[in-house]
């Protein structure tokens, strides 16, 4: 039986600060820990192509190729790459999927949103006009409230759901963003939850790609 050939898109070039925590780490991540192998290929981030829109509507990364599925979304690419693997056990497929949806569905968007008021600061000209104090006190306790939820739940499991899996892949991929600002520091057991997943060989492995991915586009861009 011949392997279905893996191909993860990503961007040809990024600046330095979303370097990474481009979302393609989740979907190399997920290859580590399935011991899949893969190719980069890449869609131009300017401008975005209609071939990139063709395969992701939002013209925004990662995709995938595996054999003749292609898929975006980080959430389907992690249960898709999962599939038959310790990730995703039959018995705890629903409940898998359940904290993949909710760390994309409840969690990101307070992360993202409080992430942004801090990157206006120091980018206004990508992530917009600094936001005010109110809307940045706005955005904390909202974050604050789903992390502190988060956090309750984390105090007694080593994994969200049972041995580590796809949804873990998702959920910490989500939180890990928070680690550099201080954000996590009133929540041990979270910082605890992170810093256990991001040990794991298969996370410095997908890492360590991804970094080299963009000292590449740096070289071909000098070209
Ligand atoms: N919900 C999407 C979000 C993807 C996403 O935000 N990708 C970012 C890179 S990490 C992107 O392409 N941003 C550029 C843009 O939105 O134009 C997923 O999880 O796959």
């Amino acid at each position: 039986m011949t392997a279905r050939k893996l191909t993860i898109y990503t961007y040809d070039w990024l600046p330095e600060f979303p370097r990474g925590f481009v979302r393609d780490l989740r979907a190399r991540w997920a290859a580590e820990e399935t011991g899949r192998s893969y190719d980069i290929a890449t869609v131009p981030v300017n401008p975005k192509s209609d071939a990139h829109r063709a395969m992701q509507p939002f013209a925004q990364v990662p995709m995938i190729e595996d054999g003749d599925v292609t898929l975006f979304e980080t959430g389907a690419i992690a249960l898709h790459l999962a599939e038959g693997t310790p990730l995703l056990p039959p018995e705890k497929r629903t409940e898998i999927t359940q904290w993949v949806i909710a760390a994309l569905n409840s969690v990101e968007p307070s992360v993202s949103n409080w992430m942004n008021t801090q990157m206006s600061k120091d980018l206004p000209q990508i992530f917009g006009p600094p936001a005010s104090a109110e809307l940045e006190a706005h955005m904390l306790k909202f974050m604050n409230s789903r992390l502190a939820a988060l956090e309750m739940l984390m105090a007694d499991r080593e994994w969200i759901a049972g041995d580590f899996s796809a949804a873990d892949i998702i959920m910490v991929d989500v939180l890990r963003v928070l680690q550099d600002s201080g954000a996590l520091n009133n929540f041990p057991a979270l910082t605890d939850y992170v810093e256990r997943a991001t040990a794991r060989p298969a996370f410095a492995k997908a890492m360590q790609d991804h970094m080299a991915h963009w000292t590449a586009a740096d070289a071909a861009k000098a070209n």
